[in-house]
């Protein structure tokens, strides 16, 4: 069993870039990230993902995810508070336009065995589990996981995701 499949809380937060550099930017806001955690974050690699949902022309993305155990006193929300004023750090502005193209997005997708459903957050991620712009990355750092109301692992929902959205390791 991995580290990220323990009882132990566990977060699992989603990068994607696809305006500026991208590679230089969620290498950056890794390292950001790293002041939440004690332990080393565990880190997928970065993936070149067609847009999925995005208006048409939009650049390709590149995504990532990492997981990591949040500090005692953390939760979904004051973490949710702290990538949101990252995402600002690396330039992200007010959206005009649905999933327009952005410096950087950060999505928790998973807070332990947390469950929300406000305007603010849903968890764990409502979509997380059928992206494979997610699970490829996930897949690499935790792919016996299974996400609160899943009954498959992360492994076996990528091996079932239909063909088509394209996700390519860098
Ligand atoms: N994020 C979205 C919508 N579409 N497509 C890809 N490939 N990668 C993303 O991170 C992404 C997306 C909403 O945030
Ligand atoms: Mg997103
Ligand atoms: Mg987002």
């Amino acid at each position: 069993m991995s580290l990220l499949t323990s009882a132990a809380t566990k977060a699992i937060v989603a990068f994607g870039s696809n305006l500026g550099e991208s590679e230089r930017i969620i290498h950056a806001a890794m390292a950001g990230m790293q002041i939440f955690s004690d332990e080393p974050l565990l880190k997928s690699s970065l993936w070149q993902t067609t847009p999925v949902d995005c208006p048409p022309g939009s650049p390709l993305f590149l995504n990532a995810v990492i997981g990591f155990f949040p500090r005692p006193g953390e939760t979904p929300e004051t973490l949710l508070g702290k990538m949101q004023e990252l995402e600002r750090v690396f330039g992200r502005t007010p959206k005009k336009l649905h999933n327009e193209p952005r410096p950087l997005d950060l999505d928790l997708i998973l807070f332990g065995k947390e469950v929300r459903s406000t305007v603010r957050l849903i968890l764990p991620h409502p979509r997380a589990h059928e992206r494979r712009f997610v699970l490829e990355p996930l897949n690499e750092i935790a792919p016996d996981l299974v996400l609160p109301g899943q009954s498959r692992s992360v492994a076996e929902l990528l091996a079932r995701l239909p063909a088509g959205e394209s996700c390519r390791k860098i």
